[in-house]
């Protein structure tokens, strides 16, 4: 049995089929563990959450990505598809409904105590530790389940507040929370979320520090996070593997056997 981590897919489903077969995945052995963002920016959205839905329930562990939450709230029409959202195929498939329920119920952080590893979509606060995260995500995870989803995805959206502080409360602290693990790719040297700021790794000036490059409070555990293609599945920091290698921009699908940190990878669609 190996598990398998596979960074973003965003309706790649051709690319996908092709990295299984790479890496010889097994359902009834092996576990893939998928980092988010199964839908959008590709064209078979549909295919993917398909796909995904047959197999057994062992063989499996995803955790939610930004385009998943998107695509959840413009199918419950709470917001008009965008100009470059690509999930068409997915808001007229005949099994929507279904697809939809399915993606929902999906958590926002995974782990694993015996492998060590533990999986979100952008990352993991600096300021948190491993209790924290999970204790975070799951407020989450229960309003996402909850009768009030659709209030809860209207609320998500937005950038602030930037700073952490365990006397937020209501939407603002699920914002807070929300864009920590969906959304997150520079902090400031204070720790606070610069959600605006677009430049590329390693050309940013010294206000802005890619999350993992700041002291952080979970040191023992392996970080698993997709999110931020530019970064091509690199990060230089120990422990902390970036998984989303562009598949959707004409670069590469890649997964990483979580036994023994060995990279495949496929070439996504052009
Ligand atoms: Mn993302």
């Amino acid at each position: 049995m190996a598990h398998y981590a596979i960074g973003d897919i965003q309706g790649c489903f051709e690319p996908l089929q092709r990295l299984l077969r790479l890496i010889h995945f097994n359902p009834d052995q092996d576990q893939l563990w998928l980092v988010g963002d199964l839908v959008n920016r590709g064209s078979q959205s549909a295919s993917v959450l398909r796909f995904l839905k047959t197999l057994p329930h062992h063989a499996l562990r995803v955790v939610l990505g930004n385009h998943d939450l998107h695509f959840l709230a413009v199918a419950y029409k709470l917001i008009p598809m965008g100009k470059n959202d690509t999930f068409q195929d997915l808001l007229e498939a005949p099994d929507r409904d279904v697809l939809c329920e399915w993606l929902r119920q999906q958590p926002v952080l995974h782990y694993d105590k015996k492998l060590n590893y533990v999986m979100t979509h952008a990352g993991i606060l600096p300021a948190w530790t491993f209790e924290d995260a999970v204790k975070h995500a799951e407020e989450i995870n229960t309003v996402l389940r909850s009768a009030s989803y659709t209030d809860a995805l209207l609320h998500l959206y937005g950038d602030m507040p930037d700073h952490w502080d365990e006397n937020l409360r209501g939407w603002e602290r699920l914002r807070f929370i929300n864009n920590s693990f969906m959304r997150m790719r520079f902090c400031r040297p204070d720790g606070s979320l610069d959600l605006a700021f677009k430049g590329k790794p390693g050309q940013q000036t010294a206000g802005h520090i890619p999350w993992f490059h700041l002291p952080r409070k979970i040191t023992n555990m392996q970080i698993l996070f997709g999110h931020w293609a530019a970064l091509n599945g690199e990060t230089d920091e120990p422990g902390i593997h970036a998984l989303d290698t562009g598949c959707a921009w004409g670069h590469t699908l890649t997964a990483m056997r979580l036994e023994d940190q060995k990279r495949f990878s496929v070439q996504g669609n052009l």
